[in-house]
């Protein structure tokens, strides 16, 4: 079954929004394989952000998150990149459509509440920055 890498960013744990984003994804059918809470390094952030580093807003980006709490999950079901990713709308809160995460429960860019991988590339390699295999095995 396909498997995603969400994180939950600060904003969304600072606002108390955990509750209400992972009940999200419970009630659409995805299973939570892994969870955890974590205060991510700089280095991590800048790990999991590197395609992005150079670009204007990378400094911004990893001052929102690295020294701060996070929450990180894998979900698991049928298609769980692109429905996740449907789910969470678009990168920028603005454009994101009501009844998506972003759409209902954010509205800064930089800030948009919720990561989640957007191909299986993706999902490959920033998973393995926070979760072991073992983490992950028969679960
Ligand atoms: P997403 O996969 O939807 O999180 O979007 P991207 O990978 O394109 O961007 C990663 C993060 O960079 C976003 F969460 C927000 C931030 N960002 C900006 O601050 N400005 C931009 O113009 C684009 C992205």
């Amino acid at each position: 079954m396909e498997r995603t890498f969400v994180m939950l960013k600060p904003s969304c744990v600072q606002r108390g929004l955990v509750g209400e984003v992972i009940s999200r994804f419970e009630r659409k059918g995805l299973r939570i394989v892994q969870l955890k809470v974590e205060k991510i390094s700089r280095e991590k952030a800048a790990e999991l952000y590197k395609v992005h580093y150079g670009k204007p807003f990378y400094g911004d980006l990893i001052n929102t998150i690295a020294g701060k709490t996070v929450v990180l999950m894998v979900l698991e079901g049928r298609k769980a990149i692109s429905i996740t990713r449907k789910m969470i709308g678009a990168t920028d809160p603005a454009e994101a459509e009501a009844g998506t995460i972003r759409g209902d429960l954010a509205i800064d860019l930089t800030d948009n509440l919720i990561h989640a991988s957007d191909s299986q590339e993706s999902y490959e390699r920033e998973h393995k920055i926070f979760f072991s295999e073992g983490e992950l095995q028969t679960l």
